[in-house]
């Protein structure tokens, strides 16, 4: 195994260079070397100042995460810094590509700091659930202040290294090669032999003395559930209020207590299942792709228009065809407004919201997608008219274009099978609303070709969204367990208990909505249709119970929150859910046809009930192959249906709780209810069994 650190001295200024791909992770052997090397170069004669360098695409990216909680060699990282800081030789660390967590607490060590133009400097520790560990909460509030180092270890997001310049937390930016630049800087530093300017020994301004109530209740929401939050207000506080070795001290026992939250271990459960999901495991990282240069997007919906600014944001140009003007001019304006709140938010630049509407031309016949690499239906969900619109592409799409649905429960072998092309036909799912939601769904038919699965993975990259490989079922992956999520909810209110404490239960249990308020966002006649549609298609349910509530409300008129009632009622243009009691006497009317006796349930249950059934048709899932590992179906969960992050996804959490306990808990539901419902997957009663864990299916 190579060295991770090298030094080599070249004019009297030593390079301590690192070298640990993909993203130099400061990890025990790095920080080791680091230490070593450091030491070698003070203790040199002919060195008179250091450079501290990565090869690569960036400076340290962080602490390496996969030795978290592991049994890997210790290292006193506070020791490595303090070779770096105590050195009597200028230390100048020349940082470009992103200088993240621990990678930016070692830059802040060394004496000085000189940043590519185009760097990034954050500490994102708080999205993993923890918050630096290695003097990040001591040291940048004595950099830049304690109001912007809070912001910034709070929120984990970076700042820009012209941010950084003018906040002082690099002492200068370079344009071209920053080693270079930083060479030359030492250099002229160790010739003014004035003593290094170490941050440990800065004083911070204390803050007004409201600041910290006000930041404790900022965070307290922002961070809310997350064990990090209090402490990292704590540390910082300590860093104004303390010594310097009583703030790390602090720090210390706050990271190690952080580390071993499960709140945490969750969070980085999803860091590298999301990395995990993008891999196809039966296709080469290096399968070259299909070049992509313009995408068509059939339906100026609210779907085909979101799914249009996707590509438009990202840079491609974009064909957008409906059936007429009227329906483009409606679907355009909803764009264009679309893009001006991003605008009026501050999140997107006016010049930036222009370039995109540039990007977006419209037709009203397909012949406009003639010189499309990507075409993406989102037409209603109707298999016939799918079916259509894959033969009119195939006749004017040129040869090694790829067509894809949008559908979130249709057959793809069906569309595929209408064209003369099955291998370039895939499915892209998107979740509403398009431009918003990370998630997207790659469906692989049984013919879509290897490269055209590697181009769309790509794709989703470029396009900044999480992709998760989903077989051909109905409802993939997603939409195939909310079934039982809500089956559950609707089964739960014929028992008698309120919407109100449903949405309560599983608001607490971390969703932002519970499932009763989200049917009626979502509009309860969506579900009505759906389930009409499939049993006109003969996919319909024999069971009657949990679609009865919302065929009885929509019949009522009450669709959800768009006519001012559903599940809930809400003030004209308003959209907090309050109790109705016409609601429940809907429900009430319908458990008593249907003879279901209310009774005591408590929200452990609640809970329970929504919840399991995910983790049991999940197994089915996976056992079917349907999703390639548990770590996807999480990302599914996570990014597409707002389960809660802290909690890792419905697998994670299921391993978290206990194969055996799960199990347990089904079988008692399947003596109790609907055995049709409970029936245990397979793979869970042989994971049980086996004494393994969902975790274990990971690769
Ligand atoms: C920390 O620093 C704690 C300290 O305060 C205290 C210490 C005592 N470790 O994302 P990519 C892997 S906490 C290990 O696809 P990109 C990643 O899994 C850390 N591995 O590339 C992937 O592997 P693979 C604070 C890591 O260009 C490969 O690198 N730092 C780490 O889209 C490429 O990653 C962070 O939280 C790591 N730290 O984005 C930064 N980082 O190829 C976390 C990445 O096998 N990382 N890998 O799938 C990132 O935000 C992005 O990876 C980064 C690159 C922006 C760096």
């Amino acid at each position: 195994m190579s060295d991770p650190v090298n030094l080599s001295v070249e004019d009297g200024i030593a390079f301590v260079i690192i070298d640990n791909p993909p993203v130099n992770a400061l990890s025990a052997r790095v920080a080791a070397g680091l230490h070593d090397r450091v030491t070698e170069a003070a203790a040199d004669p002919a060195v008179t100042a250091i450079v501290l360098t990565a090869v690569g695409r960036t400076f340290i990216a962080g602490a390496d995460i996969t030795e978290f909680g592991g049994d890997g060699p210790a290292v006193d990282v506070h020791t490595v810094l303090a070779a770096l800081e105590d050195c009597a030789k200028p230390v100048v660390a020349a940082l470009h590509g992103t200088i993240y967590g621990g990678g930016l607490e070692v830059a802040m060590a060394c004496h000085y700091r000189i940043a590519d133009d185009a760097a990034r400097l954050g500490l994102p520790e708080v999205k993993l659930g923890l918050l630096p560990g290695a003097g990040g909460t001591q040291r940048l509030p004595r950099l830049i202040g304690v109001a912007p180092a809070l912001e910034m270890i709070s929120t984990g997001k970076p700042v820009t290294a012209q941010d950084a310049l003018n906040l002082g937390l690099v002492d200068r930016l370079s344009k071209g090669d920053v080693r270079t630049v930083a060479a030359r800087f030492a250099a002229t530093v160790a010739r003014q032999k004035s003593p290094p300017p170490r941050t440990r020994t800065r004083t911070v301004i204390p803050p007004a003395p409201s600041f910290w109530d006000e930041a404790a209740a900022r965070i307290g929401k922002s961070l809310r559930g997350l064990p990090a939050g209090p402490h990292i207000l704590a540390c910082v506080r300590a860093a104004v209020e303390r010594p310097f070795k009583e703030g790390l001290d602090l720090e210390g026992q706050a990271f190690a207590a952080c580390v071993r939250s499960r709140e945490s271990e969750a969070l980085r459960h999803l860091f590298f299942a999301e990395r995990r999901a993008a891999r196809i495991k039966d296709i080469p990282r290096d399968t070259a792709t299909r070049p992509i240069a313009r995408v068509g997007v059939i339906g100026a919906g609210t779907m085909g228009g979101g799914i249009a600014m996707c590509f438009a944001s990202a840079g491609y140009p974009v064909t957008l065809v409906d059936i007429n003007e009227a329906a483009l001019t409606r679907g355009l304006s909803t764009i264009q407004g679309n893009y001006a709140a991003s605008v009026a938010k501050g999140r997107l630049a006016a010049i930036d919201r222009d370039a995109a509407l540039s990007r977006i031309r419209t037709a009203t016949d397909y012949a406009a997608f003639a010189d499309a690499d990507l075409v993406i239906e989102a037409a209603f969900e109707d298999m016939d008219l799918k079916r259509r619109i894959f033969r009119d592409l195939d006749r004017v799409c040129r040869p090694g274009a790829i067509l894809a649905s949008n559908t979130s429960t249709l057959n793809i072998d069906q569309m595929a099978a209408a064209t003369a092309r099955p291998g370039d036909v895939l499915g892209l799912h998107f979740f509403s609303p398009a431009n918003v939601m990370r998630l997207l769904e790659v469906v692989r038919g049984v013919a879509t070709a290897p490269d055209v699965m590697a181009t769309a993975m790509d794709l989703t990259r470029r396009i900044c969204k999480v992709a998760v490989v989903s077989g051909v079922c109905d409802g993939f992956i997603g939409n195939r367990m909310v079934a039982g999520y809500g089956r559950e909810a609707n089964l739960l209110m014929l028992e008698g208990v309120e919407p109100a404490r449903i949405d309560k239960a599983l608001t607490e249990f971390g969703f932002p909505m519970g499932p009763i308020a989200m049917g009626d966002m979502v509009g309860l006649d969506i579900g009505v249709k759906a389930a009409a549609e499939a049993e006109k298609a003969g996919r319909g349910s024999d069971d009657p119970r949990p679609g009865i509530i919302a065929k009885r409300l929509v019949a009522a008129g009450r669709l959800g929150q768009k006519t001012g009632a559903g599940l809930y009622r809400y003030e004209p243009g308003g959209r907090r859910p309050l109790p109705d009691p016409v609601a429940l006497a809907i429900i009430a009317d319908a458990a008593r046809e249907l003879g279901i006796e209310p009774r005591d349930i408590d929200d452990q249950e609640i809970v329970d009930r929504c919840i399991l059934p995910l983790v049991n048709e999940a197994a089915r899932i996976l056992a079917e192959g349907i999703a390639q590992r548990p770590g996807d179906i999480d990302i599914v969960w996570v990014n597409g249906y707002g389960f809660p992050s802290l909690r890792g996804g419905p697998l994670f959490y299921a391993d978290s709780v206990g194969l055996p306990a799960v199990l347990n808990r089904i079988r008692q539901f399947r003596n109790r209810q609907d055995p049709r419902d409970w029936t245990p997957a397979p793979l869970l009663e042989q994971l049980v069994a086996e004494g393994r864990r969902f975790a274990d299916l990971e690769d």
